[in-house]
């Protein structure tokens, strides 16, 4: 038997919540910003991350993914964690176990049910998929954008992954969040590399999560200084944010068996088999046994000039 409307939003958010997610809201299959998306393609602020450009028509446009696509369900996995000397110049999120791997089971099983619910074609998408995740979300009310670009809810702040199930069902949407940033530029003014254009307008070639994790090879000469001693990542711009002072810290989920990278004067020199060894099922493979020796080799640059 399939559920209709409210009563299949409520089962669906109800198994949301059972499936350990922190957060549920369900939204439209339309994007709120679109063109602020093209404008940032045609800008180049997606440096080569051309995988973006390519899916361009997809990303704008949830029924290319989904033939059909109606509704939005979209979770949040809060990943916040505290100061961790021992993952110093690691970004929070890559602390534990890969994100998509803990995640995608689980997302899968809310697939599942809303399929099974509703009769339904559904797909979940994380992070991988030509999906703009953010802004469905925000759509959907799970947070609003804040000047960071990231989603923040209150009460949870932003410390938080976003999954999202795009289905042919058409359930009841929530009301979108308001922005609460206010006059706040507390992430505009701290960002290390400068990085933001405009306020929502992340130029991607300056940030150090793109350059530190997505690029390959050198790092422009400039931006080496202003990376200091992150070495996979960065969080300032949502360390700095008033909504992540009281962000609740995040459950065992995704603790998994990660252990802390070696030192700097350590990483430089690692093997291929001994960086297999030490990240395997961590987020930080994603930079390659070069460029996390690329990264070591720059904050120990860093270390030297702060030094002298
Ligand atoms: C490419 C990418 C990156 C790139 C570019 C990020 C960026 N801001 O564009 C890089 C490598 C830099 C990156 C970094 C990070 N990322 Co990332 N990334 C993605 C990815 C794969 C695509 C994002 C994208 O399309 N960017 C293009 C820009 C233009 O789109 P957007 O960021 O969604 O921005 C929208 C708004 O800014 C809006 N907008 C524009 N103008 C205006 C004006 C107003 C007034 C408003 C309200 C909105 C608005 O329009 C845009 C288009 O819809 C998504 C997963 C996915 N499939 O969506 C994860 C994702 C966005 N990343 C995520 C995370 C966790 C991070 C990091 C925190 C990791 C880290 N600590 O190192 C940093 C955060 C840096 C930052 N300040 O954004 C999470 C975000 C969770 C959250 N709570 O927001 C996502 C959703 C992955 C996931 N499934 O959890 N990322
Ligand atoms: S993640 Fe770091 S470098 Fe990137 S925009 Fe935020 S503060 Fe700037």
């Amino acid at each position: 038997m399939t559920l209709v409307g409210l009563a299949l939003a409520q089962a669906v958010k109800a198994r949301a919540l059972e499936l350990g997610f922190d957060r549920v809201a369900i939204g439209p299959a339309r994007l709120a910003h679109g063109a602020a998306f093209e404008r940032w393609l045609d800008d180049g602020c997606a440096g080569t991350m051309d995988y973006l450009q390519e899916t361009r028509a997809e990303r704008l446009d949830p029924a290319r993914v989904l033939p059909g696509c109606r509704s939005v369900i979209a979770v949040a996995l809060n990943y916040a964690r505290g100061d961790e000397p021992e993952w110093r110049g690691v970004a929070r999120y890559a602390r534990g176990a890969d994100y998509h791997t803990v995640l995608r089971p689980q997302l899968h099983a809310l697939r599942d049910y809303v399929s099974a619910a509703s009769g339904a074609r559904s797909r979940a998408s994380l992070d991988t998929s030509a999906v703009m995740e953010r802004d469905l979300a925000a759509a959907a009310g799970l947070g609003w954008i804040g000047k960071n670009t990231n989603l923040i809810a209150p009460g949870l702040g932003s410390y938080f992954f976003i999954g999202l199930v795009l289905t042919t069902a058409d359930l009841p949407a929530d009301d979108a969040a308001p922005d609460r940033c206010g006059t706040c530029t507390a992430c505009l003014d701290a960002c290390p590399t400068a990085a933001f254009g405009a306020p929502y307008t992340l130029d991607a070639r300056r940030c150090i999560a793109y350059l530190t994790i997505e690029h390959r090879g050198p790092i422009p000469d400039e931006l080496q200084a202003p990376i200091g001693e992150w070495l996979f990542g960065c969080d300032v711009c949502q360390e700095v944010c008033p909504w992540n002072r009281h962000a609740p810290p995040a459950g065992e989920t995704l603790r998994g068996r990660a252990t802390p990278p070696p030192a700097p004067e350590v990483l430089v020199g690692m093997s291929d088999e001994e960086f297999r060894a030490h990240f395997r099922g961590s987020p930080l493979k994603r930079a390659r046994r070069a460029g996390l020796a690329r990264n070591a080799a720059i904050v120990l640059a860093n270390r030297r000039r702060s030094a002298s």
